[in-house]
């Protein structure tokens, strides 16, 4: 792949770390001390560091003004966010602002479409204004990254959100009609067609009430599908529907690629159907509950079949959305169960579609299994039902292969030699192990690398596609103890960059070298994708001035240059108003308290970077306009008073003076 049709841009960087460590050391050697050698020197002994210091610095440095080669987009756990980092600087290049309300992108501040945005997030009609985010997932044409969508799903509230990448703002926020939360999204087919959330914690069906001891009977899991309209850059929730799963908690799900297009596969755990001990503690707890049988249940679903099974109209609705019964599943073929060792967490489809790698968190092993196998034993019928009749197909019929890799893993990577990467939980370690054939000669562990510490998941650049890149491979850490200054008791995480271009046998940690640590210090990510930086080609400005970037067109009641006014219909005030640098026409607005007030901003800049800001204090307004954005913004002037409104962008030597008056006069 990647590195047999082109020569990549580190080997030059490695050609040059290699001559510039040779030079250095050979000039020490000879005690040489031209000026330049003697810098170098310095800084090294001075900052005390090893070869391998030197090394990861000059791999991961960036100039001032040269950009990153590949970008993560990371969730940001209960920040509600999602971040975007670049690779291999690691520099934070933005928090988008998704499920939680964002001051810098005036993001629920007032922006009448944002707002929107946000409250179809409302559960139960009450605005929830934070989120869990886990699981990213990037738009895919024919398996790889596109570059254009990035979903995320909220984990607390079974919401998942679309994120346009024209202009890196969240677009969509859908609230799931059947379940309360969830876990096994966003993940996406091969095309985009389909946005995958699996559920987690079984309730009733639409989180209706029922007593805990009728577990078995009345709660239900759930996957959704989530049809996605591409043009529209929306999810299409009457094409969309959700399927029912007896009350295992479904886990993580991923989409089958070539070979198995058209299948989804989610992991799931408590098949032992744990309610807890209680109260009185004549239960179990969940923990030994949830966790006590030796095999929990692979969820392999027949998309395809169950797309159409929801299109003749063969489902119930629950609050209002439709979902395949758990019996028709059943009949019509749609999911069968395979076996998965000792609380399992994750399922990755590797590159080719082949294989579908299980690990347990109570097992040293993970377990490949073969969609061919898996197929067969379908065609087979090799299966015994479950208790709600599920057919469990044969463990030994389905399985290809496992490789003991260490203690706690959990997910897991591909890259482009036919490695794949697992993280360990327990050990705190990457493992790299080689995958059988077509990727290579056998399944076998090739080592770990430490990281620090309690790894979650794990990404490899374009990992989950079906041409990774390799190169690159970051360990989102849940705990970073000693590694940073702590700031108070509550620590970042830590994302570790790391090295994977060599291969196995090129060091004792099978090739591996960590390079960088970089704090996070907002919520606690997941998961993350990791895409080729070339494949984004965001807008610089907005395409024209007027812009709507809800509607990604030229708003016709946008204000523009020489419309500006003030407009009365009785109680009712609309403001039509421009932001250029460093004004706002007009920069005076005079209302009477009680009034309705409709306010529209264009930003007329056109020029790269000329973002202009517009709040009012006291009114909790704060809103972006990016070059050539128009937003508007609703309220009622129930407040008398004189309230100076300023741009919060400073964008040019003016920029104080980019300032208003807004004056409320009382009643009467
Ligand atoms: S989960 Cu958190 S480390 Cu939500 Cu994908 Cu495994
Ligand atoms: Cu516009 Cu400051």
């Amino acid at each position: 792949m990647a590195r047999d049709s082109v020569v990549p841009w580190w080997r030059g960087r490695i050609v040059f770390v290699g001559i510039a460590l040779f030079t250095a050391f050979a000039l020490m050697l000879s005690a040489c001390t031209s000026g330049d050698d003697a810098a170098y020197d310095a800084v090294i002994d001075d900052r005390g560091f090893t070869d391998d210091d030197v090394v990861a610095a000059l791999k991961t440095y960036k100039p001032s003004g040269e950009h990153d080669d590949y970008v993560i987009f990371s969730s940001g756990g209960h920040s509600g966010q999602v971040h975007v980092i670049g690779v291999p600087s690691m520099r934070l290049l933005k928090t988008i602002g998704v499920f939680t309300p964002e001051p810098w992108q005036g993001w629920g501040y007032g922006n009448q479409t944002i707002e929107e945005v946000l409250e179809a997030g409302q559960v139960d009609g009450r605005d929830v204004l934070w989120a869990d985010t886990h699981h990213p997932a990037l738009s895919e044409t024919e398996g790889d990254y596109d570059g254009e969508f990035v979903f995320i799903n909220d984990k607390a509230n079974a919401r998942v959100a679309v994120i346009d990448l024209r202009d890196f703002e969240t677009k969509q926020i859908i609230k799931n009609p059947v379940a309360i939360n969830d876990h096994g999204g966003t993940m996406v087919t091969p095309n985009t067609e389909w946005v995958i959330e699996g559920g987690q914690y079984a309730t009733p069906n639409g989180w209706e009430y029922a007593p805990i001891e009728e577990y078995e009977s009345e709660y239900k899991g759930m996957v959704t599908f989530w049809k996605f309209d591409r043009d529209a850059g929306r999810i299409d929730e009457s094409q969309s529907f959700a399927m029912e799963m007896p009350p295992y908690w479904q886990d993580l799900c991923d989409a089958g690629k070539l070979v198995s297009e058209g299948w989804v596969f989610c992991n799931s755990f408590n098949t032992e159907l744990a309610t807890g001990e209680g109260l009185d503690k004549s239960g179990v707890p969940f923990e030994a509950g949830a966790s006590a049988r030796e095999n929990d249940y692979m969820h392999v679903i027949n998309l395809e079949a169950a797309a159409e099974v929801a299109a003749s109209g063969n489902t119930v609705e629950v609050n209002g959305f439709d979902m395949i019964p758990l019996q028709t599943a059943i009949d019509e073929g749609l999911l069968y169960f395979v076996p998965e060792p000792k609380s399992p967490h994750g399922v990755d489809v590797a590159p080719r579609g082949d294989y579908l790698v299980v690990s347990g968190k109570l097992d040293p092993h993970t377990t490949v299994y073969s969609f061919e196998k898996i197929q067969q034993a379908i065609a087979d019928e090799n299966w015994e039902p479950d208790a709600y009749g599920v057919p469990v197909l044969d463990f030994d019929a389905t399985v290809e292969a496992q490789v003991e890799l260490g203690l706690g893993p959990l997910h897991t990577q591909f890259d482009d030699e036919g490695y794949a990467y697992t993280s360990l939980f327990l050990d705190s370690a990457v493992a790299r192990w080689s995958l059988g054939p077509p990727y290579g000669d056998e399944f076998k562990l090739d080592g770990t690398i430490p990281v620090h510490y309690n790894i979650g998941h794990l990404v490899a650049a374009e990992g989950d596609t079906v041409s990774p890149d390799g190169d690159w491979l970051v360990a989102l850490n849940k705990w970073s103890l000693d590694r940073f200054l702590p700031p108070g008791p509550l620590l970042p995480q830590n994302f570790q960059l790391i090295d994977i271009a060599q291969p196995a046998d090129a060091n004792e940690n099978a090739g591996m070298q960590l390079l960088y640590d970089m704090p996070i210090g907002w919520g606690e990510p997941h998961y993350a994708q990791m895409i080729k930086a070339d494949k984004l080609a965001p807008f610089e400005v907005y395409p024209e001035i007027g812009w709507d970037p809800h509607e990604m067109a030229v708003d016709p009641n946008a204000p523009v240059s020489g419309n500006e006014r003030i407009e009365r219909d009785g109680n009712n005030v609309e403001i039509w108003m421009t932001a250029v640098r460093s004004h706002y026409t007009p920069d005076r607005v005079e209302i009477l308290q009680g009034d309705n007030v409709t306010w529209h901003v264009t930003n007329i800049d056109t020029s790269f970077d000329a973002t202009h800001g517009f709040s009012i204090p006291g009114y909790n307004i704060n809103i972006s306009l990016e070059p050539g954005e128009t937003a508007t913004v609703e309220f009622v002037a129930d407040q008398s008073g004189t309230y100076p409104f300023y741009c919060t962008e400073f964008c040019s030597a003016l920029h104080l003076e980019m300032a208003g008056y807004f004056l409320v006069a009382p009643e009467g």
